[in-house]
Protein backbone atom coordinates (compact mmCIF):
# COMPACT_ATOMS: atom_id res chain seq x y z
CA UNK A 1 0.00 0.00 0.00
CA UNK A 2 2.91 2.45 1.11
CA UNK A 3 4.67 1.86 -1.94
CA UNK A 4 2.01 2.12 -4.43
CA UNK A 5 0.76 5.26 -2.90
CA UNK A 6 3.83 6.61 -2.85
CA UNK A 7 4.36 5.44 -6.71
CA UNK A 8 1.03 7.19 -7.64
CA UNK A 9 2.23 10.99 -6.33
CA UNK A 10 5.46 10.50 -8.29
CA UNK A 11 3.90 9.45 -11.47
CA UNK A 12 0.94 12.26 -10.97
CA UNK A 13 3.71 14.81 -10.57
CA UNK A 14 5.21 14.30 -13.68
CA UNK A 15 1.57 13.59 -15.60
CA UNK A 16 -0.34 17.00 -16.36
CA UNK A 17 -3.94 18.07 -15.66
CA UNK A 18 -6.36 16.15 -17.15
CA UNK A 19 -3.74 13.77 -19.12
CA UNK A 20 -3.44 9.93 -18.75
CA UNK A 21 -0.11 7.64 -19.02
CA UNK A 22 -0.16 5.06 -22.25
CA UNK A 23 2.53 2.78 -23.12
CA UNK A 24 1.71 2.41 -26.46
CA UNK A 25 2.77 5.43 -29.15
CA UNK A 26 -0.01 6.36 -31.28
CA UNK A 27 0.57 7.78 -34.40
CA UNK A 28 -1.65 11.38 -34.66
CA UNK A 29 -1.43 14.02 -37.81
CA UNK A 30 -3.30 15.70 -40.58
CA UNK A 31 -2.65 14.86 -44.47
CA UNK A 32 -0.41 12.23 -45.35
CA UNK A 33 2.62 10.40 -44.64
CA UNK A 34 5.65 10.88 -46.78
CA UNK A 35 7.92 8.02 -47.81
CA UNK A 36 11.42 9.11 -48.94
CA UNK A 37 13.64 6.26 -50.30
CA UNK A 38 15.95 8.51 -51.50
CA UNK A 39 17.36 11.19 -48.24
CA UNK A 40 19.14 13.27 -51.24
CA UNK A 41 15.66 14.80 -52.17
CA UNK A 42 15.59 16.14 -48.65
CA UNK A 43 16.80 19.26 -47.00
CA UNK A 44 15.71 21.37 -44.52
CA UNK A 45 15.62 25.54 -44.75
CA UNK A 46 16.74 27.63 -42.23
CA UNK A 47 15.92 31.04 -42.99
CA UNK A 48 13.75 34.62 -41.64
CA UNK A 49 15.17 36.77 -39.37
CA UNK A 50 19.04 35.35 -39.52
CA UNK A 51 22.30 36.59 -41.09
CA UNK A 52 23.05 33.05 -42.53
CA UNK A 53 20.13 30.91 -44.08
CA UNK A 54 21.02 27.84 -44.63
CA UNK A 55 19.92 25.33 -46.50
CA UNK A 56 20.75 22.01 -44.44
CA UNK A 57 21.29 18.23 -45.99
CA UNK A 58 20.82 15.31 -43.52
CA UNK A 59 24.67 14.56 -43.61
CA UNK A 60 24.68 18.32 -42.75
CA UNK A 61 22.60 18.19 -40.30
CA UNK A 62 24.21 15.31 -38.84
CA UNK A 63 27.99 15.86 -39.30
CA UNK A 64 28.08 19.48 -37.98
CA UNK A 65 26.03 19.65 -35.12
CA UNK A 66 26.91 18.10 -31.91
CA UNK A 67 24.69 14.92 -31.28
CA UNK A 68 22.29 14.77 -28.51
CA UNK A 69 20.30 12.63 -26.24
CA UNK A 70 17.41 13.38 -23.98
CA UNK A 71 14.93 11.64 -22.19
CA UNK A 72 11.42 13.09 -21.95
CA UNK A 73 7.63 12.72 -21.29
CA UNK A 74 4.63 13.36 -24.47
CA UNK A 75 1.99 15.09 -23.85
CA UNK A 76 -0.45 14.97 -26.06
CA UNK A 77 -3.38 17.69 -26.34
CA UNK A 78 -6.09 14.37 -27.27
CA UNK A 79 -5.32 13.31 -23.30
CA UNK A 80 -2.67 11.20 -23.86
CA UNK A 81 1.25 11.29 -22.06
CA UNK A 82 3.82 8.71 -23.02
CA UNK A 83 6.14 8.60 -20.56
CA UNK A 84 10.42 7.89 -20.79
CA UNK A 85 11.12 8.66 -24.51
CA UNK A 86 14.83 9.04 -25.68
CA UNK A 87 15.20 11.31 -28.54
CA UNK A 88 18.23 11.59 -30.34
CA UNK A 89 19.27 14.57 -32.37
CA UNK A 90 20.63 18.13 -32.99
CA UNK A 91 19.75 20.72 -30.33
CA UNK A 92 17.02 23.08 -32.08
CA UNK A 93 19.68 25.77 -30.46
CA UNK A 94 22.90 25.04 -32.11
CA UNK A 95 20.81 25.34 -35.01
CA UNK A 96 19.05 29.16 -34.28
CA UNK A 97 23.03 29.75 -33.17
CA UNK A 98 24.59 28.82 -36.28
CA UNK A 99 21.80 30.39 -38.42
CA UNK A 100 22.30 33.97 -36.33
CA UNK A 101 19.19 34.57 -35.42
CA UNK A 102 18.51 38.82 -35.10
CA UNK A 103 17.23 40.26 -31.96
CA UNK A 104 14.58 41.15 -33.59
CA UNK A 105 13.22 37.61 -33.80
CA UNK A 106 10.77 36.50 -31.24
CA UNK A 107 9.12 33.68 -32.54
CA UNK A 108 9.52 30.14 -35.20
CA UNK A 109 7.51 28.84 -37.88
CA UNK A 110 7.77 24.94 -37.78
CA UNK A 111 7.20 24.01 -41.28
CA UNK A 112 6.68 20.32 -42.42
CA UNK A 113 5.53 18.29 -45.42
CA UNK A 114 2.02 19.39 -47.07
CA UNK A 115 2.49 23.03 -45.57
CA UNK A 116 1.91 21.62 -42.35
CA UNK A 117 2.87 24.21 -39.46
CA UNK A 118 3.51 25.01 -35.93
CA UNK A 119 4.27 27.99 -34.45
CA UNK A 120 6.28 28.94 -30.64
CA UNK A 121 7.92 31.53 -28.76
CA UNK A 122 11.87 31.42 -29.89
CA UNK A 123 12.53 31.25 -26.22
CA UNK A 124 11.07 28.20 -26.49
CA UNK A 125 12.60 26.96 -29.41
CA UNK A 126 16.14 27.40 -28.05
CA UNK A 127 15.79 25.97 -25.01
CA UNK A 128 18.38 23.39 -23.72
CA UNK A 129 15.66 20.50 -24.08
CA UNK A 130 14.36 21.05 -27.76
CA UNK A 131 15.82 19.17 -30.17
CA UNK A 132 15.41 18.49 -34.01
CA UNK A 133 15.29 14.55 -33.73
CA UNK A 134 16.02 11.81 -36.27
CA UNK A 135 15.81 8.59 -33.66
CA UNK A 136 13.61 7.83 -31.10
CA UNK A 137 14.12 4.95 -28.40
CA UNK A 138 17.28 3.74 -30.42
CA UNK A 139 15.90 3.75 -33.77
CA UNK A 140 15.72 5.71 -36.62
CA UNK A 141 12.31 7.57 -36.61
CA UNK A 142 9.39 5.44 -38.55
CA UNK A 143 8.03 7.34 -41.57
CA UNK A 144 4.97 7.67 -39.24
CA UNK A 145 6.54 9.32 -36.28
CA UNK A 146 8.36 11.92 -38.60
CA UNK A 147 11.16 10.60 -40.88
CA UNK A 148 13.80 11.26 -41.19
CA UNK A 149 13.53 14.55 -39.05
CA UNK A 150 10.73 16.05 -36.08
CA UNK A 151 10.78 18.80 -33.75
CA UNK A 152 10.99 17.83 -30.48
CA UNK A 153 9.82 20.47 -27.69
CA UNK A 154 8.78 18.55 -24.58
CA UNK A 155 7.84 20.79 -22.76
CA UNK A 156 5.25 21.78 -25.10
CA UNK A 157 2.18 19.85 -25.95
CA UNK A 158 3.10 17.47 -28.80
CA UNK A 159 1.36 18.77 -31.32
CA UNK A 160 4.25 21.85 -31.75
CA UNK A 161 6.56 18.85 -32.65
CA UNK A 162 5.86 19.24 -36.25
CA UNK A 163 7.23 15.56 -38.01
CA UNK A 164 8.54 15.70 -41.34
CA UNK A 165 10.49 19.10 -40.87
CA UNK A 166 11.57 20.63 -43.93
CA UNK A 167 11.82 24.47 -42.60
CA UNK A 168 12.74 27.04 -39.67
CA UNK A 169 11.55 30.19 -39.90
CA UNK A 170 12.20 33.03 -37.32
CA UNK A 171 9.79 35.66 -37.53
CA UNK A 172 9.45 38.81 -35.50
CA UNK A 173 5.04 38.14 -34.98
CA UNK A 174 3.62 35.06 -33.64
CA UNK A 175 2.13 33.31 -36.74
CA UNK A 176 -0.32 30.97 -35.98
CA UNK A 177 0.54 27.97 -37.61
CA UNK A 178 -1.92 24.52 -38.64
CA UNK A 179 -3.82 23.75 -35.56
CA UNK A 180 -3.18 27.47 -33.92
CA UNK A 181 -5.08 28.74 -36.36
CA UNK A 182 -8.00 25.91 -36.14
CA UNK A 183 -8.53 27.18 -32.55
CA UNK A 184 -5.48 25.58 -30.70
CA UNK A 185 -3.20 27.24 -27.77
CA UNK A 186 -0.51 29.74 -29.74
CA UNK A 187 2.00 28.66 -26.28
CA UNK A 188 0.48 25.24 -25.31
CA UNK A 189 1.42 24.39 -22.08
CA UNK A 190 0.54 21.19 -20.91
CA UNK A 191 1.54 22.67 -17.35
CA UNK A 192 -0.95 25.15 -17.64
CA UNK A 193 -3.68 23.28 -19.25
CA UNK A 194 -3.02 25.85 -22.66
CA UNK A 195 -4.97 23.63 -24.98
CA UNK A 196 -6.96 25.93 -26.91
CA UNK A 197 -7.53 29.39 -27.70
CA UNK A 198 -9.77 30.56 -24.29
CA UNK A 199 -7.26 28.76 -22.09
N1 LIG B 1 3.91 17.49 -39.89
C1 LIG B 1 3.08 17.25 -38.88
N2 LIG B 1 3.57 17.13 -37.65
C2 LIG B 1 2.76 16.88 -36.60
C3 LIG B 1 1.38 16.76 -36.78
C4 LIG B 1 0.87 16.88 -38.10
O1 LIG B 1 -0.35 16.80 -38.36
N3 LIG B 1 1.75 17.12 -39.13
N4 LIG B 1 0.58 16.49 -35.70
C5 LIG B 1 1.10 16.83 -34.37
C6 LIG B 1 0.31 16.21 -33.33
S1 LIG B 1 -1.25 16.84 -33.08
C7 LIG B 1 0.81 15.25 -32.50
S2 LIG B 1 -0.02 14.71 -31.13
C8 LIG B 1 2.12 14.63 -32.77
C9 LIG B 1 2.00 13.14 -32.84
O2 LIG B 1 3.24 12.54 -33.06
P1 LIG B 1 3.32 10.97 -33.21
O3 LIG B 1 2.42 10.59 -34.35
O4 LIG B 1 4.76 10.66 -33.44
O5 LIG B 1 2.82 10.39 -31.91
O6 LIG B 1 2.70 15.08 -33.98
C10 LIG B 1 2.57 16.46 -34.19
N5 LIG B 1 3.32 16.77 -35.36
MO1 LIG C 1 -1.94 16.07 -30.97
Amino acid sequence: MFFGKTKQTAQSERVPPNQNVTTKFPVLHAGNVPYYEDLSKWNLQVYGLVDQPMLLSFEDIKSSFPKTESENDIHCVTGWSRLDNVWEGVRAKDIAEKAGVQKEAGYVILHAEEGWTANLPLSDFIRETSLLAYAHNGEPLTPEHGYPLRGVFPHLYFWKSAKWLRGIQFTKENHPGFWEKNGYHMRGDPWKNQRFIWD
